[in-house]
């Protein structure tokens, strides 16, 4: 399995996550067009940095690296990864209300409205193409990650003011941690 090959013959490593109001956050990551090794090491680390946070989604955004990549695994077991290369998605069924977070802003979660079923057009670190329909948890999931692809973040869906909160008490956080 893919499972065996990544522990036995690679290391793992840990990625540093960006916290907001971090501007890299707002980069708009670049679609990939080359499947190399070096992708899908990326795409390994990353899983095993959503693991370790712990988070159910994490996009290379949140690591520092601007390519269209994100890793997804809602499951309770941890044992069901999606890795979504140059990922679009056609949003379907009712707004759908769901409570929130995100690693780049940790402590703080709000309710948010999202599609509750959606149609997911990817590729794999391959290059080869997957579709699939998902609904729920890892529906809201997909959006939110597709949003880190183009900059945007679950707090952008707040008001200003609440945002602004939010902004105020991280950075306090991180001038003294620093
Ligand atoms: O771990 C995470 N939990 C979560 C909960 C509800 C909606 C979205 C998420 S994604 C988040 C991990 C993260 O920040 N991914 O970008
Ligand atoms: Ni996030």
């Amino acid at each position: 399995t893919s499972d065996s090959s990544r522990t036995q013959f690679l290391p793992m490593s840990l990625l540093n996550i960006l916290q907001y109001p971090d501007p890299r956050l707002r980069t708009k990551a670049v679609p990939i067009t080359l499947y190399d090794d070096k992708l899908h090491q990326l795409a390994e680390n990353m899983l095993e940095t959503m693991y370790a946070a712990p988070g159910i989604g994490l996009a290379a955004t949140q690591v520092d690296v601007h390519v269209r990549l994100v890793v997804v695994d809602v499951s309770q077991a941890k044992n069901e990864p999606h890795v979504l290369v140059n990922p679009t998605l056609v949003l379907h069924g009712d707004a759908f209300e769901a409570e929130e977070g995100c690693l780049s802003v940790p402590g703080f979660y709000e309710v948010l409205h999202r599609a509750e079923r959606i149609s997911v057009h990817a590729l794999t670190t391959r290059g080869e193409k997957q579709v699939f329909e998902a609904e729920g948890l890892l529906a809201v999931c997909i959006q939110h990650e597709c949003d880190h692809l183009d900059g945007k973040l679950f707090v952008d869906y707040l008001s200003g003011l609440k945002r602004n909160r939010i902004r105020k008490k991280l950075l306090k956080q991180q001038k003294q941690s620093a």
